[in-house]
C-alpha cells in the first residue's frame, strides 16, 4: 500500500449548502460541516501527513471535494476536467497547488469529462468508473496518461448503478488485493483477481472508506462495516460526515492524498 505523506483539503466555503445534491437529506449546516472538516484534517495528521489547507472558493460550493479535480499518483499527478459544469472552475487553484508540490502535471482535455472520485488506484492498477460525471473520452485519456506512465487500467461503466454517484461512492482499495465494494458493483474481469469484500446493504454510503498508512477512515454511524474492517486486522477511525453526505459526499471526496 501506498505510505502517503501529505493531503490537500479545502474547507468548506460560505456558499457550502448551495452544492450540488441529490441525496434529498436537506441542506448541509455550514458550521457543523466546518467541524466534521477539522476532524477529518485532525485525523489525516494523526495518521501521519502534512496538510495543504486551501481557501475556501464562494464562487464554487462544491469545492472542499478535492479529489474530484485532480489524480495524484506516484508517477504521474493528473488535473481533471470534472463533469459538472459548476465545477470546472475548481481546477486551477488546484492545478496551481499541484504544479508547486508535484511538478509537471498531465490534464484531461475536452470533450474528456473525468471527476477523481470515479478512479480508484489499486497497487499499479486503475479502475476508472464511466458514470454521469466522467465521460467514455475521460476515461479513455486517463487510462491512456497513466498506461504511459507505467500502469495498467480499465474502465468499469457504472451508469446503471443509479445509486454511485462515483465508482469510489461504492468502492475502496483497502490495500492487500482487497477491495471493499457494494453489491451492485458491475463485476468487470479485471476485478478477478481482487479479494471483495461486500458492505452490508443498509451501509452502502460506507463503502467510500479511506486507507491511510495504518489506519481506515470509516464514516461514523456504520457499525457493520467498522465491524467487518476490523475483524479483517484495519484499524479503523471513525469520522461523521453527515452534512458532506448531504451533498452526495464522503469521506474520500474530501482530500487529495499522495
Ligand atoms: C458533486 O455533486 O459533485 C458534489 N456535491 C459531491 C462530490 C463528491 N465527490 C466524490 O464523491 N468524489
Amino acid at each position: 500500500m501506498i505510505e502517503f505523506t501529505h493531503a490537500i483539503v479545502r474547507a468548506p466555503g460560505a456558499t457550502f449548502s448551495q452544492g450540488l445534491s441529490t441525496a434529498g437529506l436537506g441542506p448541509p449546516d455550514l458550521a457543523l460541516a466546518s467541524a466534521q472538516h477539522a476532524a477529518y484534517c485532525d485525523a489525516l495528521r494523526a495518521c501521519g501527513l502534512e496538510l495543504t489547507m486551501l481557501d475556501a472558493q464562494p464562487g464554487f460550493p462544491d469545492a472542499p471535494f478535492v479529489e474530484d479535480t485532480a489524480v495524484p499518483a506516484e508517477r504521474v499527478t493528473i488535473v481533471t476536467r470534472p463533469g459538472a459544469a459548476t465545477r470546472r472552475g475548481e481546477v486551477d487553484s488546484i492545478r496551481d497547488c499541484l504544479r508547486g508540490l508535484r511538478g509537471d502535471l498531465a490534464e484531461i482535455r475536452a470533450p474528456g469529462t473525468v471527476d477523481g472520485g470515479d478512479v480508484c488506484q489499486a497497487g499499479s492498477h486503475f479502475f476508472v468508473g464511466v458514470s454521469a460525471r466522467t465521460n467514455a473520452d475521460g476515461a479513455a485519456q486517463f487510462c491512456e496518461i497513466v498506461r504511459a506512465a507505467g500502469y495498467t487500467a480499465s474502465t468499469i461503466d457504472i451508469r446503471g448503478s443509479a445509486k454511485l454517484l462515483h465508482l469510489k461512492s461504492g468502492i475502496a482499495y483497502l490495500g492487500d488485493g482487497r477491495l471493499l465494494a457494494v453489491r451492485e458493483l458491475p463485476r468487470t474481469a479485471e476485478l478477478a483477481h481482487l479479494e471483495i469484500v461486500e458492505v452490508d446493504p443498509r451501509e452502502s454510503y460506507a463503502a467510500n472508506c479511506v486507507r491511510v498508512n495504518s489506519r481506515v477512515l470509516v464514516a461514523a454511524g456504520y457499525p457493520r462495516t467498522a465491524d467487518t474492517l476490523a475483524a479483517l486486522g484495519y484499524s479503523p477511525l471513525l469520522l461523521d460526515t453527515s452534512e458532506f453526505r448531504k451533498l452526495d459526499g464522503g469521506l474520500s471526496c474530501l482530500s487529495l492524498r499522495f
